[in-house]
């Protein structure tokens, strides 16, 4: 089967898009695919790990390694922050052909940025975001709505793995560029949460489960968080955020590979 499936675009989506903020794709993905990404963080892992373990134990040794060495599953978490196969599904030209029918603009004009791949295990928040847009992460554009987020679970993504939750209709409050705030500790995540007082009028809020081989677009605008893993495996997902180039507001600039050792990074990028 193809990589991606031949999911049309037409005005009803698109237009769906332009005024929600985001979309759900159904079977967008080859599921095999999907599992394939999987797989390949599993042998990773046990790379990683330097033991023969088995595919169906990898979220209870991956449970065990995030309790017992966050240092350690820090570095394996860093690892796969740029792992080429995950950067295959995202540019496959498909998916661009998609989105830059979306973003009204030319497949050869969309720029990629910041691949990620998110290990939420379950009951532990320290790296949960809050409410937040992606647009104050991210400036390529100075409209969020020049951008879009493709996000895809590596798995069937039931209600107890915490489906990310979509605040409806934040969309319309255009970016508020929100400043980092330090974080509690370096185990955490630092945060560009929105103060609560913009969000008064945004009560409903939109949670998708997915299946293997789904995925949730969204524009940069749409205010949304971490869904919580109530289950007892790691929620895993593939991120990719996409950019209109030809556009008045683009912003240019260089990716920057930023080395989870402090001393290599400072030897190559400086203090
Ligand atoms: O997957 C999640 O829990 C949050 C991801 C997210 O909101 C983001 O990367 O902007």
């Amino acid at each position: 089967m193809d990589k991606v499936n031949n999911f049309r675009i037409n005005n009803s989506n698109k237009s769906f898009f332009k005024k929600e903020g985001y979309l759900v794709l159904k079977n967008f993905f080859d599921p095999k695919m999907i599992s394939d990404l999987n797989n390949v963080l599993f042998e990773n892992f046990k790379f990683f790990e330097k033991k023969d373990i088995k595919k169906k134990n990898f979220d209870k040794h991956l449970i065990e390694l995030r309790k017992n060495n966050k240092e350690k599953f820090g570095s394996f978490f860093d690892s796969l922050q740029t792992i080429g196969v995950g950067y295959s599904i995202l540019i496959d030209k498909k998916i661009l052909n998609f989105v830059s029918k979306l973003l009204n603009t030319k497949l050869n004009c969309l720029t990629f940025t910041d691949m990620s791949i998110r290990l939420d295990p379950p009951f532990d928040e320290r790296n949960s975001l809050g409410w937040h847009q992606d647009s104050s992460y991210f400036r390529q554009n100075s409209s969020g709505k020049n951008g879009v987020v493709i996000w895809i679970p590596l798995h069937d993504l039931g209600r107890n793995l915490g489906p990310l939750e979509l605040l409806k209709n934040s969309n319309r409050l255009g970016p508020l560029n929100v400043k980092k705030k330090k974080s509690k500790s370096k185990l955490y995540s630092a945060k560009r949460n929105i103060d609560p007082k913009y969000l008064k009028k945004y009560k409903v809020i939109i949670s998708k489960e997915l299946k293997k081989g789904d995925a949730l677009l969204t524009d940069l605008d749409l205010v949304h968080r971490s869904g919580k893993n109530s289950s007892n495996k790691f929620r895993m997902s593939l991120i990719g955020r996409y950019h209109k180039l030809l556009s008045k507001d683009f912003n240019s600039g260089l990716n920057k590979y930023i080395y989870t050792d402090k001393k290599l990074n400072e030897e190559v990028h400086g203090k």
